[in-house]
């Protein structure tokens, strides 16, 4: 009896260690980073296999503007709009990826809004005809820029389209190519 229990604690044990050495490898293996200069204010990959896990950010009415002016999230995240002018704001967006019209709202904590596919989200106000704001929503890892500076984390190996978004030009898509899981590429992405 004593034998077969310990050959069983054993085989757990070793059971175990694969699992544990398998959860290594599965987080290494989208472990890459890629940075560089840039110009864009927004930088993502899409690599559908590593997009980050869905998160609600908040983009605020103020004095008729959004604040911020444009963010970016990963798909399947929501953005919430708080409204703290004391009129009403009615907002929605004609773009093809998440098209949404929420209705008008009063000062207060405002609407939810889910954007369950990639593309860029043009914001506009029915009552405010200057209000625009951008959404960018990614369908990989992703980055906003600071100080000409880009970092995207978490970038599995392979072959990719970078996207790079910005108000004055757009999007722009180029390839880039991760050697190995643990690589950390530079590509510098600027308008020209
Ligand atoms: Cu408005």
């Amino acid at each position: 009896m004593k034998t077969i229990k310990a050959r069983r604690s054993s085989f757990r044990r070793s059971a175990l260690g694969a699992l544990v050495l398998a959860a290594c490898t599965a987080a290494s293996a989208s472990a890459a980073t890629i940075r560089g200069a840039t110009d864009a204010a927004a930088l993502w990959v899409s690599a559908p296999g590593a997009v980050p896990a869905p998160t609600t950010v908040e983009m605020r009415n103020s004095h008729r503007t959004f604040i911020p002016p444009f963010v970016i999230i990963a798909e399947g995240s929501s953005v919430r709009f708080p409204n703290d002018d004391p009129f009403y704001h009615s907002i929605y967006s004609a773009s093809k990826a998440d098209p949404f019209d929420i209705g008008y709202y009063g000062p207060g904590p405002g609407k939810s809004v889910a954007f369950p596919n990639p593309g860029i989200d043009q914001v506009h106000c029915h009552i405010h005809a200057s209000m625009h704001a951008v959404i960018v929503v990614a369908d990989g890892p992703f980055a906003q820029s600071s100080g000409g500076r880009y970092e995207i984390d978490g970038v599995p190996a392979g072959t990719f389209v970078l996207h790079a978004w910005d108000p004055t030009h757009g999007e722009r898509s180029m390839t880039v190519v991760v050697p190995a899981a643990n690589a950390t590429v530079t590509k510098d992405v600027r308008a020209r």
